[in-house]
């Protein structure tokens, strides 16, 4: 059988989990409209026919603008070594600058052979497409180019059946029944942080970090879940407290729908804001906040 590894690479809100989620069927990896939304690399297994395709996926390439940034960066780098494949995920919609050619040089012109899923099409004029393929080529990037769009599920059969092909011959890495390397704590910490990223303006959802303090399943099958949020700054915990609690119970809520479909079952969750100021820049409680 042919199986590998592929380092899904790109810049931040390019479209990198979306594209992984649809290409594993399953959702291993939070999505949303704000830059910087995947903070480890999240494995996500797609094993048919006789094929088995190790995506991971990475932080989104993005400036230096604290420590926690430079771990992301840095475990997207490292994501990019040692694999199969790479998969540059460029967003078609958003142009080619300059910026995207260098960084499509680096990932998708080096040893590791490579191509490019230049997603989003679906929102974008079409005719730009083949000018920007051209203008890839006229810089010298010859990996193979796959306007996709994640969302509409264009053209996916297309780039799965070459990703297969481009694997080499080998035994399965992973277990047929496994599409993630990640607990379901940690998927329920992302759920929190996605309804958070999806509700909060500006720089709030950026500075949050879940802490999953219990998780339980009780006899009766609900899930008794507690978590604390984690935020930079007193006013940032006065935001997502809201007038008379109203947002952190509207955020909670929906949170919690999206806890109950990922398990499939009920979910009694209750949820507490704290704050550590700049919690970004400190190591030590990066690695206790960040699981990396
Ligand atoms: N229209 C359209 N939107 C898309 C497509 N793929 C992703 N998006 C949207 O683009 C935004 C970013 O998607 P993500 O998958 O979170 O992007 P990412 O590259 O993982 O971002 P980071 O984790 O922050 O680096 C979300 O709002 C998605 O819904 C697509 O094919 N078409
Ligand atoms: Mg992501």
């Amino acid at each position: 059988m042919r199986s590998g590894i592929i380092a899904v690479i790109g810049r931040a809100n390019a479209g990198k989990s979306t594209l992984v989620n649809v290409l594993v069927g399953e959702k291993v990896s939070i999505v949303s409209p704000k830059p910087q939304t995947t903070r480890n690399a999240i494995m996500g297994v797609l094993t048919e026919d006789g094929c088995q395709l190790v995506f991971v996926d990475t932080p989104g390439l993005y400036k230096s603008s604290n420590k926690l940034t430079d771990i992301m960066m840095k475990t997207a780098d490292d994501a990019s070594k040692d694999v199969d494949f790479i998969l540059y995920v460029h967003d078609g919609h958003g142009g080619l600058s300059d910026a995207d050619i260098a960084l499509i040089k680096k990932y998708a012109n080096g040893k590791i052979p490579a191509a490019i899923a230049y997603t989003k099409i679906d929102i974008m004029p079409k005719e730009r497409i083949a000018a920007d393929v051209k203008e890839l080529y006229e810089n010298g990037i010859r990996a193979d180019v796959f306007p996709v769009s994640a969302r509409k599920g264009t053209n996916l059969k297309k780039l799965k059946k070459f990703l297969a092909e481009a694997m080499p011959e080998g035994d399965k890495v992973i277990a047929d029944d496994i599409v993630s390397d990640k607990s379901e704590k940690f998927m329920i910490a992302e759920i929190m942080r996605e309804k958070i990223l999806l509700k909060f303006d500006d720089e709030v959802p950026h500075g949050i970090a879940i802490v999953v303090n219990k998780f339980e399943r009780q006899e009766n099958g609900v899930y008794d879940i507690n978590l604390d949020i984690v935020c930079e700054k007193p006013n940032h915990k006065a935001i997502l407290i809201g007038k008379g609690g109203r947002a952190i119970k509207e955020v909670s809520s929906f949170a919690r729908e999206g806890m109950e479909k990922f398990l499939d079952a009920k979910v009694f969750l209750t949820t507490y804001v704290r704050v550590e100021e700049d919690w970004r820049n400190k190591t030590g409680l990066i690695k206790d906040l960040v699981i990396i």
